[in-house]
């Protein structure tokens, strides 16, 4: 191994050469300096022919041996500043993620933030939608080329539809290889701040919250505007309560409860002190899902669901980053490969309104699911539904979660005043926010609402934050009419203080905004989260277009799925969704695989 004692070395050599006036060509990627000091061996195993697999084990360990763990990255870095090595991100993150051998380096981040980071070697972060079927007659080829391995069931995606998948297929005794396209895993899962929603649980027991499994059904119902399929939406919530049960014996802390737009009651679960429950909730479910032995392969994107002349599944062909295409022969496939939020082109297609938004995805949300199941002959529904989140950052490039609000914040335009019930349903919400002056609004909160959520302490430390000790401070820093936001706040107060909005009829009114310093930060609309996708029955079964029977041998659960949210998904209820349909399908498609 490359130890840290010899890069020490090789860069001193370096600078000695140069002092010493040693002609070396100018480094353009990482390779390149890396060459100079090693050679291929300094990364790769060069007598194997290449990297080893698409996660790059080897190389990643050579990188740690050299330069630390992120852990210990992250630990050296100034205090003051956002560091690079210190993420919301899961799992046990690569260094190859960003800093790249032979091309560019480029960090992660810049797909959602722009930090500006000083990235060795680094280049722009760019990303270009390839379709699945892009490159068919190398596709054909590797099919022509035969099975390269076998497994019970594949599950496409690494999110928290697919760890959930993956974790109760491994407890139903099925071997399972889990495939992600990205080289970081946990989708739009790990991204989730707001909650999970859940109906007659232990944690709202001991707060003393009454709730009713019913009164979820009703809610999701009404804020889909009852487009739902009415079966799956009773599955949802019905089995709510057990799929906190789940996550907490598997080591989830679920225990703080908060109220969600459309909600009638508080019924959002989350981590103790309102920290963000996506990143959380695949934190451990990555955990439960390598402990069991989940084979799970970064970096490898499934082109094509096969299938033989009946149509019954037979696996799926991967295309590997480093080991190019290979098919893994499978009796059963979970696709559970997201929405497609930050594909705009295919979000505009559905909704022409929503052309340029941005989105508060991650950046693998481009609809891969959806194109391989149609190919295998899936049923879809509800395609032109997509969500806008109402509160997306543009400073942070960040969404500003619900529970914001939720915990008491107030939105207020560039008069300073209010202008709707804050807690309404996200499309309301959006609506009213782009009939503003400048298409968007500001998000106003105080101390106390912000010591009541941790999530917060993530925008404080975006610095997309504007803070003043008292609200006509903070409203010159906004540039609002001081006299104006003063007014509307006292007026909000008092509605606290008497129970009633009688204003907006804002249903919940948890504190006043009356705990110095005082916060603000603009808040736009973007595009959040696509209702529709492939048709599933109960089981996870993947209904075909064709016969609307089930396609033998393919299930489907999460945000690549429509019915569970009608028209429109409430705050809460996908982490909700992609749980409780996560271990279903892998359930069931352990089940098929034993049984055929
Ligand atoms: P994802 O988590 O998106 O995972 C899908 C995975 O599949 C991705 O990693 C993707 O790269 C991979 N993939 C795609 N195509 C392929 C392919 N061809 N081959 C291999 N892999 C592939 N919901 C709530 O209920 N509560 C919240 O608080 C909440 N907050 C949110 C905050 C943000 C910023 C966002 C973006 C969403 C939020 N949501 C929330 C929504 C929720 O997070 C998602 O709907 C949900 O996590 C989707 O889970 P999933 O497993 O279906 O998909
Ligand atoms: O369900 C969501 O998308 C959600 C709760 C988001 C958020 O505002 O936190």
């Amino acid at each position: 191994m490359f130890t840290r004692k010899i890069q020490k070395t090789a860069l001193a050599m370096l600078i000695s050469g140069a002092m010493a006036g040693t002609a070396y060509a100018a480094p353009e990627v990482l390779a390149d300096f890396h060459g100079e000091m090693g050679g291929c061996d300094s990364c790769h195993v060069s007598d194997k022919g290449g990297v080893t697999n698409d996660n790059l084990t080897h190389e990643n360990a050579q990188c740690v041996s050299c330069h630390g763990d992120l852990k210990e990255l992250a630990a050296a870095a100034p205090k003051d500043k956002v560091s690079p090595h210190k993420s919301h991100l899961i799992g046990e993150i690569a260094c190859t993620s960003c800093h790249k051998g032979h091309e560019k380096s480029v960090t992660y981040c810049d797909a959602c933030h722009s930090f500006g980071f000083d990235m060795p070697f680094g280049g722009k972060w760019e990303r270009k939608f390839v379709p699945v079927d892009a490159d068919k007659a190398a596709q054909d080829k590797a099919i022509a080329a035969g099975v390269k391995e076998t497994t019970d069931v594949v599950v496409i995606g690494s999110g928290g539809a697919g760890l959930a998948a993956a974790v109760s297929a491994r407890d139903a005794g099925a071997k399972v290889i889990l495939l992600e396209k990205e080289p970081i895993p946990g989708g739009n899962t790990k991204l989730a701040a707001g909650g999970m929603n859940a109906a007659e649980t232990k944690p709202q027991a001991k707060l003393g919250i009454e709730d009713k499994k019913q009164i979820m059904i009703d809610d999701t119902m009404k804020g889909g505007r009852n487009i739902n399929d009415p079966e799956l939406v009773k599955v949802l919530a019905n089995n709510s309560s057990d799929s906190i049960d789940w996550l907490t014996s598997m080591g989830a802390d679920m225990t703080d409860v908060g109220r969600m737009g459309g909600a009638s009651v508080n019924r959002s679960h989350r981590p103790t002190g309102g920290a963000g429950v996506g990143a959380h909730v695949a934190q451990v479910l990555w955990d439960n899902a390598v402990k069991r032995g989940t084979d799970i392969r970064l970096n490898s994107r499934v082109v094509r669901i096969l299938e033989d002349a009946s149509g019954k599944v037979t696996g799926v062909l991967v295309k590997g980053e480093y080991t190019g295409y290979y098919v893994i022969k499978a009796d059963a496939v979970v696709i559970a490969a997201g929405g497609f939020a930050k594909n705009n082109d295919r979000v505009a297609k559905y909704d022409p309104k929503l052309k340029g938004f941005k989105a508060t995805n991650h950046p693998g949300a481009t609809g891969d699911g959806l194109d391989v199941a149609l190919q295998a002959g899936a049923a879809t529904r509800d395609l032109e539904y997509i969500q806008a989140h109402p509160t997306y950052s543009p400073a942070g490039g960040v969404m500003i979660t619900e529970a914001v609000r939720g915990n008491g914040a107030i939105v207020v335009n560039r008069d300073g005043n209010r202008f709707m019930n804050e807690i309404t349903t996200r499309d309301k919400a959006s609506a009213a926010i782009l009939q503003q002056k400048g298409e968007s609004a500001y998000l106003v909160f105080d101390d106390s609402i912000r010591k009541s959520l941790k999530a917060i302490e993530g925008y404080v430390h975006l610095n997309i934050v504007k803070e003043g000790k008292t609200i006509e401070d903070l409203a010159k820093q906004l540039d609002v009419p001081a006299a104006e936001l003063a007014k509307t706040v006292t007026s909000y107060n008092g509605f606290v203080k008497s129970g009633k909005d009688t204003q907006f009829e804002r249903p919940n009114l948890p504190r006043e905004i009356a705990t110095a310093p005082f916060y603000a930060l603009e808040i736009a609309p973007a595009v959040h989260h696509t209702m529709g996708g492939i048709v599933i029955d109960t089981q996870a079964e993947v209904k075909s277009d064709k016969t609307g029977k089930p396609i033998s041998g393919l299930y489907a659960a999460g945000e690549v799925t429509g019915g569970v949210h009608g028209a429109n998904r409430l705050g809460g209820n996908a982490i909700s969704d992609i749980v409780t349909y996560g271990r279903i399908a892998g359930a069931s498609a352990a089940k098929y695989a034993k049984d055929h």
